[in-house]
């Protein structure tokens, strides 16, 4: 049986009461959830604070370029479907640096789990706006104010119709595991956009403000109604609603409709090394 202690328990570079320890817990306590061990899950991050947080959990991970983390998860999803794919990353290098993989990700369906550590600012580079910045907000290298308006990943995934779309927070970290958990077990793309307070650089969206603001969905909210999902997910301001907003399963995931999958999965295929180097040589 899974257990938490088979993830590890590293030391971090994180500020002390930083939103992405709850989120790693809450991460560790899915997995357990899903009995998922070590071994049966690739995380792929970017580079951020966010990013940083597959380094503090054992299992197989890949960390990559800023805002390249999807193409890779879809990648080792294709050659190894047998593998649980989570992506990690910061709202900068997922809707910034990262914004078109995430569009193209949705539109493809790759069966990835896409957590967000959405804190509203760019950490590791000392809080810069980020795409989830308010317009106006105010930083160091923004001093009149952020000039975009800002981006609402999880009104734009439901508009989009992704298979799966969340809001949790780094606050309620018992409610975050069992949204990821949900998360997971979806087959096709699964977004959870989670919000994070930053203690360090976000002196506006902190524990306090979230703590007044968020709503977890009732029991009878119906996240298979697209009208009620975009209006819920449109929603922040006084109120934020936390929970599964969208959610969608009549769309298979892109590996099972990839033509070259048809004969199975790329691992575990015989290696023809001739026919390698004839691909080899043709481009030389
Ligand atoms: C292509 C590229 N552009 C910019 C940078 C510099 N950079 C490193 S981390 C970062 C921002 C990270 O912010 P976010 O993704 O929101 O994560 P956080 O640190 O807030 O968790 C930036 C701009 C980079 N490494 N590569
Ligand atoms: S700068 Fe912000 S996001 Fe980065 S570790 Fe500190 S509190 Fe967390």
């Amino acid at each position: 049986m899974v257990t938490v202690s088979d993830f590890g328990n590293y030391e971090t570079a994180w500020c002390p009461g930083c939103g992405n320890f709850p989120i790693l817990d809450a991460v560790k306590q899915a997995l357990v959830l899903c009995d998922l061990a070590p071994n049966s899950v690739l995380f792929v991050s970017g580079i951020g604070q966010a990013a940083k947080a597959p380094h503090y959990l054992n299992a197989n991970v890949f960390n990559g370029l800023h805002g390249r983390a999807i193409p890779v998860a879809t990648g080792a999803k294709i050659v190894n479907p047998n593998l649980a794919v989570i992506v990690e990353s910061g709202d900068g290098c997922m809707y910034g640096e990262g914004g078109n993989h995430f569009l193209a990700a949705i539109r493809r369906n790759p069966d990835i789990t896409v957590l967000v550590h959405d804190n509203r600012v760019y950490g590791l580079t000392k809080g810069q706006a980020s795409p989830t910045s308010p317009e106006g907000f105010v930083t160091k290298a923004q001093p009149h104010g952020s000039l975009s308006s800002s981006f609402n990943p999880v009104a734009l995934a439901v508009l989009m119709g992704a298979g799966f779309v969340a809001r949790g927070y780094a606050g309620m970290k018992e409610h975050l595991a069992g949204i990821i958990v949900e998360a997971i077990r979806h087959k096709g793309f699964s977004l959870v956009d989670i919000l994070q307070p930053c203690v360090s650089f976000n002196k506006v969206n902190t524990y306090a403000w979230y703590q007044e603001r968020c709503r977890v969905l009732p029991g009878d909210y119906d996240p298979t109604n697209k009208d009620i999902a975009l209006r819920t997910a449109m929603t922040f301001g006084d109120e934020i609603p936390i929970g599964v907003i969208f959610r969608r399963t009549d769309r298979p995931p892109f590996e099972e409709r990839l033509p070259a999958l048809a004969s199975g999965p790329i691992v575990g295929r015989p290696l023809d090394r001739e026919a390698l180097q004839g691909v080899y040589e043709s481009y030389l």
